[in-house]
């Protein structure tokens, strides 16, 4: 198994135009969830995937369950929960540079996974665990399920992999900051945002960005600087890596997703870091030119057809 990701995938309920909600007639549900989506990612360019969750037995934990096991995702450590439904959230998409997302979450099923569903052989399996900020947000036995699993994972060589992913709509500010400092104090890769950096470090520049989460104990950062690239350092290399280029974005969410799946797929594939941030910056820049959290994430194929025009 190359990536295991523990967290909460819901429903997204999208109006089928852009535009305030209270305006569609009509919503299109798709599958969503920033671990799933980069698990999704790297399904697509071949990588070997497992997700750990607890989706509530109905009809949208139904529909969760078909797409993550027609996109490759191993599912064998989904509980369902017969008490508690599947989250739902409503994206509002007033153009590509203004999109809210609205949570009908609180009580989900997810929200109840405690770490009782662990297992610590199927973790073991793993190269790498990839863990964000939001699952930690969602309730307390989330977040003992979080450090639980990391403390697995420590134990048996897997490589905790962070995306701080910053939710305020989820948990106060003094939570947040202590919760996420201390995951990266155990995080071994670091994929922070400028607004990530920001709110932990009080810095909205890269290099600081970087080197703070150095000093926490990271061993590769990459900062993720949306159109402008991003820029990565370990303890003996640093650069900046110019980003896709991207003619129309439809809608970025998700993209910090597919930026995590193409840096992971290059690490598997034993890419130079700087490689793999390239293919970081190709699946991130690609993703925002489809409406869908994952929908335009490329599979091998069509990353290639990617790489090419980018390097052309
Ligand atoms: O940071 P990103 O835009 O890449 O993340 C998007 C995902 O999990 C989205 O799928 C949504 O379901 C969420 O983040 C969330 O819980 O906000
Ligand atoms: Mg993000």
């Amino acid at each position: 198994m190359d990536v295991i990701g523990i967290g909460e995938t819901m429903i997204s309920l999208t109006p089928n135009r852009n535009g305030l909600i209270r305006q569609t007639s009509s919503f299109e549900p798709r599958v969503a969830g920033t671990e799933t989506n980069t698990l999704i990612g790297l399904s697509r360019l071949g990588h070997s995937t497992g997700f750990i969750s607890r989706l509530g037995d109905d009809e949208l934990g139904a529909m969760v369950l078909k797409e993550l096991r027609g996109e490759g995702v191993d599912t064998t450590f989904i509980e369902f929960d017969s008490s508690h439904q599947t989250g739902l959230f409503l994206k509002e998409i007033i153009n590509e540079s203004d999109v809210h997302v609205y949570y009908y979450r609180e009580h989900s099923a997810a929200s109840q996974m405690n770490p009782n569903l662990l297992d610590e052989s199927y973790i073991s399996l793993a190269s790498y665990l990839f863990i964000t900020g939001i699952t930690p947000a969602i309730s307390e036995s989330c977040k003992q399920t979080i450090f639980t699993a990391i403390n697995m994972a420590k134990k048996n060589g897997v490589k905790i992999v962070f995306d701080p992913n910053i939710r305020k709509k989820l948990w106060s500010e003094i939570e947040a900051r202590e919760t996420l400092l201390d995951i990266l104090k155990l995080s071994n890769i670091v994929l922070p945002g400028i607004s990530e950096g920001q709110f932990l470090f009080d810095s909205n520049d890269p290099e600081e960005i970087g080197e703070k989460c150095m000093e926490l104990g990271a061993e590769l950062v990459v900062v993720k600087l949306g159109e402008t690239g991003a820029y990565y350092c370990t303890s003996d290399q640093s650069d900046h890596v110019p980003s896709f280029p991207v003619k129309q974005v439809k809608d970025p969410v998700g993209a910090g997703d597919a930026f995590a799946a193409g840096l992971l797929s290059g690490l598997i594939d034993e890419l130079s870091v700087n490689e793999a941030v390239k293919r970081a910056c190709i699946t991130g820049g690609y993703a925002t030119t489809y409406v869908g959290d994952y929908e335009g994430f490329p599979d091998r194929s069509h990353f290639e057809r990617l790489s090419s025009l980018s390097s052309s």
